[in-house]
């Protein structure tokens, strides 16, 4: 990854004031992302108008159909945080290009549907007042907006991809006006709401062969559009999608997205927030069936944390504006989960390197308290847990989830090695943590 090396500046905060800026995110550690628009409606994927080509006219049923009656932000509140989330980042505008919010910059916008009323208001007062943080996904794409110029990934450029095509349908486009709206709406979002925690700007996809096809940092207009929200809102994080790598404050962290808990090694002494599905789509998917397990969502939140990083996961409501029961499932358990354990997650980090992880486990460390925490995925059948190397290093064992010691001594073949005996029967947890006080 090309900025821990890039040089260049945009601003001059300094590395020191960046840490301190970031300091409650990556303490933070688990967010919830939301994923809420038309296509919710559509229920079959938030790129469903690309997949599908389908024209604005096509698209328009799902614009003229939603009613959000069920829309209760206090209730998503209260489950984010419930299950230990200390963030959110909500679609404001997705790829899609219609507006959750009171923008007076189009009409594609909430307040002229059925909801009748700035979605996005609703969700910043409720989340803010559970005391979440509260941070905005903006679109960079936008397949409504007559200004937008299509490319390789736009909806009308699926049914024919030749050059004629292409330049017949982008007449009179000017991304240089469409630049302009960004910005008037980034500049909304950002003065109308009160403070904004992040921003997560979506996405670019530079492609260096032949730029008519891509789209990067001067299409977005990317080095001013920092200077612009970090004037409106000096705190507020911002991704690493603008393509903007060669700057070194170009962005706050990277974004791995939807990768296996094996990849997130690599991103060690890294900013870093993996962003994850339940299932294979952001947007609500009504018959999409592959949700993944309470055991899945536990190892990547533990592993994100095990690797230096947060976890963001993703919610796709309805077009009600209600969490799917699978969604609610899924919280439900990691709320149970971690009303015990939270305290592994929150605050913590990898381990210091001379700490050996048993095979299968992982390892999280607070360095404030000086406790090392053991995610027992590898529960062993017999109870007894070495843990090579740790004797003269720990003072105290005892399961996180309630507090009760647990036995151990140092090992009579090697006494370096820590033998914990834990009982046969595991705790009632899916992944249960073993604390140990160095
Ligand atoms: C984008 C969106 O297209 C998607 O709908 C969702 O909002 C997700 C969070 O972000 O998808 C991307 C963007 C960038 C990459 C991959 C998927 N990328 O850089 O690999």
């Amino acid at each position: 990854f090309s900025a821990t090396r890039a040089q260049k500046m945009i601003g001059t905060e300094t590395d020191a004031q960046k840490q301190q800026r970031m300091a409650w995110w990556t303490d933070s550690r688990f967010g919830m992302f939301i994923h809420w628009g038309l296509y919710s409606g559509a229920a079959r994927h938030e790129w469903v108008k690309h997949n599908e080509a389908l024209s604005n006219e096509q698209y328009q049923k799902y614009f003229d159909q939603f009613n959000p009656d069920l829309f209760d932000p206090t209730k998503w509140a209260k489950e984010a945080k419930a299950a230990g989330m200390k963030y959110a980042v909500l679609t404001t505008k997705h790829h899609e290009g219609f507006c959750l919010f009171d923008s007076k910059y189009t009409d594609y916008k909430a307040p002229n549907t059925l909801a009748k009323r700035d979605l996005v208001k609703e969700y910043v007062d409720a989340f803010r007042a559970q005391g979440l943080k509260v941070g905005f996904y903006y679109s960079l794409l936008d397949w409504h907006h007559p200004d937008y110029v299509m490319d390789d990934i736009h909806p009308l450029m699926q049914k024919d991809k030749s050059k004629e095509h292409y330049a017949e349908l982008n007449k009179g486009r000017d991304m240089a006006k469409y630049r302009q709206y960004m910005r008037n709406q980034i500049t909304e979002l950002l003065t109308k709401y009160g403070k904004i925690d992040i921003l997560w700007l979506d996405f670019s996809f530079p492609n260096k062969k032949d730029p008519s096809h891509g789209k990067g940092a001067d299409d977005w207009g990317a080095v001013e559009l920092v200077k612009l929200i970090r004037k409106l809102q000096p705190g507020i994080i911002i991704d690493n999608r603008l393509n903007l790598e060669e700057y070194k404050d170009g962005a706050d962290f990277e974004t791995p997205e939807q990768v296996g808990t094996k990849e997130l090694e690599k991103y060690r002494g890294h900013t870093w927030e993996t962003c994850q599905t339940f299932s294979g789509s952001w947007g609500y998917y009504r018959d999409e069936n592959t949700w993944k397990t309470h055991r899945q969502l536990l190892d990547l939140l533990i592993t994100s944390v095990a690797n230096g990083g947060n976890l963001i996961l993703n919610v796709g409501p309805t077009a009600r504006g209600e969490f799917d029961y699978r969604a609610n499932n899924a919280l439900d358990s990691l709320s149970y989960w971690m009303h015990a354990n939270n305290i592994s997650i929150h605050n913590c980090t990898y381990a210091p390197s001379n700490f050996a992880v048993p095979e299968g486990d992982r390892l999280t460390y607070n360095a404030k308290t000086k406790k090392l925490y053991v995610h027992l995925f590898n529960y062993p059948a017999d109870g007894v847990l070495t843990l090579p190397g740790y004797a003269s290093r720990v003072k105290y064992v005892q399961f996180l989830n309630d507090h009760s010691e647990i036995a151990n001594k140092p090992s009579s073949g090697n006494s370096e090695d820590l033998v914990v005996t834990l009982p046969k029967k595991k705790p009632p947890y899916e992944v249960p943590v073993v604390e140990l006080s160095l």
